[in-house]
């Protein structure tokens, strides 16, 4: 017993021997360390996985409630998952738009504009009125950015994409052996809100959100909705068309203007 303790005592004077060497010569390194991670952007007071900056200027959830919705999930779980800290009901930062100026809260957060600034750049033109006609929505002058749509019939997946920013990738369902979607470069010709698709020996009826990018031998090609299968990433399926699940495609659709780019490899 007299032995341990001897021993605990050494080492905490040694620990204090040490902290005293590291003061005297070690008063600069702590200055710089201070200068390059300040505290405000590493304190995180409720322990929740963001910084209480990060709650303050980029999430608006609250700094010192882990779960700001009181959903069960604390908000940096959620954010990591995709999910909205500030809406209850299981809702993804794609299906909310906190601050009502037409651009999802997922988008925002990829494109750094304010999540509830409803005009980041001040120049009196909403987010989302500035993104779906190709302005930056961060630069008050006008100035365009490229809204591509990239499809891979190999691996069955759509890739969206504003200025370079990736908006939404996900599996989709193209044209079978048979009835090959066209390769090629495109651009959207028409968007159809409801469409009724039909051939021998199938009928698919009010089909929502459909994009139209070449028209051959009388047969128009799209993008759209399809709810009649579920081969999305796992089998090339369709009569030619793209095909993508409802919940992918609704925010592509409104994304996605005449004349989007639209290349298919
Ligand atoms: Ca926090
Ligand atoms: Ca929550
Ligand atoms: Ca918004
Ligand atoms: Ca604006």
């Amino acid at each position: 017993m007299r032995l341990k303790q001897k021993s605990w005592l050494t080492v905490s004077v040694a620990v204090v021997a040490a902290a005293s060497v590291f003061n005297v010569f070690g008063i600069d390194l702590v200055a710089a360390a201070v200068d390059t991670d300040p505290p405000s952007l590493s304190i995180d007071s409720d322990n929740d996985g963001l910084s209480d900056a990060q709650e303050t200027e980029i999430y608006f959830t609250d700094p010192v409630v882990a779960d700001t919705d009181g959903d069960g999930y604390s908000d940096g779980v959620e954010i990591a998952a995709g999910y909205s800290p500030r809406h209850t009901g299981g809702l993804s930062l794609m299906q909310v738009d906190s601050d009502n100026d037409y651009l999802l809260d997922a988008w925002e957060l990829i494109l750094g504009t304010g999540l509830m600034n409803p005009d980041s750049d001040g120049d009196l033109y909403l987010d989302g009125t500035e993104v779906a006609a190709s302005y930056d929505p961060l630069n008050p002058s006008p100035h365009q950015l490229e809204k591509l749509i990239r499809v891979n019939r190999y691996e069955l997946k759509l890739t969206y994409s504003f200025d370079g920013k990736v908006f939404g990738s996900f599996p989709i369902s193209t044209g079978k052996v048979s009835t090959p979607t066209p390769k090629g470069d495109f651009t959207v010709l028409a968007k159809i809100p409801v469409k009724h698709y039909a051939g021998v020996g199938w009928d698919y009826p009010n089909t929502k959100w459909n994009l139209q990018f070449a028209r051959r031998n009388g047969l128009g090609y799209y993008i759209h909705g399809a709810y009649w299968h579920n081969k999305f990433g796992v089998k090339a399926v369709s009569s030619g068309c793209v095909n993508v699940r409802y919940e992918d495609m609704e925010p592509l659709y409104w994304w996605a203007q005449e004349g989007t780019k639209i290349i298919i490899e």
